[in-house]
């Protein structure tokens, strides 16, 4: 493995194979990763990284494009097959940079916008005011009902018509329920506002047709393509069926606009980006392939049964799963009456072979940076073929940590036990 770059350079060789070991041989829970297939990223490092082809499939600003315009013709077709979508880019190189082009798309500077708050599982770019979002727009965040720990779609109604958006942004990074779009769509409709669904972390669960598709509700769509899609680290965007250009969006380029295909297009390459990422729109093309596939179906159906059974037996071990349960492949915890915080949990659950992210919970009393939750996910898991029964394992393990925390005998011990557990689980089933 790695036999180049082992002559080549083995201080970059020693970084390589110790990310390989840490994948191999530790529980991998964070919610948004994932392991790519080695077709994906055999694409990922081919000869496309070297072309540059400023522009899209047919109108490119370089010659010599023929061969990279298959692989983003293919990337754009198997897309919107997927989601059943008129309009792709896969340009974006993430994201935060696919959020960006749609922002820039429907609004302009200053303008009012609505997103989850970052604190109550949003996202950066739904309008943090550390990032580009709560910077150069006025966003209003909505928050989930103390109570349910859902997002409330009456609160969100009322902020709604109290604040009257522009636009609305509807998605989150630490959010375990399904989000009901066509509820959103009849907000945005009261109050006239486009609707964003931003479905980064459930895109695969929803291509595949297990939680409701924002696409035929939502104004506009966006995500990465990395999480539970499995495929390389990107971003893409959609609309469900392309439409006239509404009065007062501006695009970049100058001429004639007339539909918010194009006016995205144009917010994407000149607008933000230069020249595509070849390479990693042709391993998007192989990851959308993949998707298609009925073996990626049952992949999804057992990621949702895994992040069920791990809540049960979270809950069973009288841990506090924020809104009690999970429909997804998330969720979030509260280990507050386990007399830990977010920050001390992650630490020791790493040094015992489990990987996951500290994470505020809802009406957090700790700084970001310390929290009072952990946020798990079974993604990663799923793809190295585990089912029910090892997610019962994992939260066996998750306990003894978390109870033992200060002991560095019984992380050790279950360091070796978690190495033990993982060997006989390749990352990918095909990877050597
Ligand atoms: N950093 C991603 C996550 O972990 O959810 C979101 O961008």
């Amino acid at each position: 493995m790695y036999d180049l770059i082992k002559n080549a350079d083995k201080e970059l060789y020693d970084s390589l194979i110790g990310e390989t070991l840490r994948q191999t041989e530790k529980i991998e829970l964070i919610a948004s990763e994932n392991f790519a297939s080695p077709e994906v990223m055999e694409a990922q490092g081919s000869v496309l990284t070297n072309k540059y082809a400023e522009g899209y499939p047919g109108k490119r600003y370089y010659g010599g494009c023929e061969w990279v315009d298959v692989a983003e013709d293919l990337a754009r077709d198997r897309l919107k097959e997927l989601f059943g979508a008129e309009y792709v880019n896969v340009q974006p190189h993430s994201g935060a940079s696919a959020n960006l082009a749609v922002y820039f798309s429907f609004i302009n500077h200053g303008d009012k916008v609505m997103g989850l708050s970052l604190d109550h599982g949003g996202h950066l770019t739904h309008g943090s005011k550390v990032n580009f979002s709560g910077k150069f727009f006025d966003f209003t965040p909505y928050y989930l009902n103390k109570e349910t720990e859902r997002i409330d779609y009456n609160e969100v109604e009322d902020l709604a018509k109290k604040n009257k958006p522009k636009l609305i942004t509807v998605g989150a990074s630490a959010y375990s329920r399904e989000i009901d779009y066509a509820a959103f769509r009849q907000i945005a409709d009261k109050v006239g506002a486009f609707l964003f669904a931003d479905i980064a972390h459930p895109a695969g669960l929803i291509a595949k047709g297990h939680l409701q598709s924002p696409i035929p509700y939502c104004d506009v769509v966006a995500s990465t393509t990395h999480k539970t899609m499995r495929g390389p680290r990107g971003g893409m965007i959609m609309i469900g069926k392309d439409y006239q250009n509404p009065h007062g969006i501006v695009a970049p380029k100058s001429g004639r606009v007339k539909n918010m295909s194009e006016i995205i297009d144009s917010w994407v390459m000149p607008g933000m980006q230069g020249g595509p990422l070849m390479h990693v729109i042709a391993a998007k093309a192989v990851a959308f392939k993949e998707a298609l596939s009925p073996e990626f179906n049952d992949y999804t159906i057992q990621v949702m049964k895994n992040a069920k059974t791990m809540a049960n037996a979270l809950i069973d071990l009288d841990y506090k799963v924020i809104s009690g349960g999970t429909d997804n492949h998330s969720m979030l915890v509260d280990i507050r009456n386990k007399n830990i915080t977010g920050k001390d949990a992650e630490i020791a659950l790493d040094k015992a072979g489990i990987t996951c992210n500290k994470n505020a919970v809802p009406y957090d009393t700790q700084p970001p940076l310390v929290t009072s939750g952990i946020r798990l996910g079974t993604p990663a898991m799923t793809t190295r073929g585990m089912k029910e029964d090892d997610m019962k394992t994992i939260v066996e393990f998750i306990d003894k940590v978390v109870r033992n925390h200060d002991n560095e005998d019984v992380l050790n011990s279950v360091k070796n036990e978690v190495k033990t557990f993982c060997s006989p689980f390749p990352l990918h089933k095909k990877m050597s």
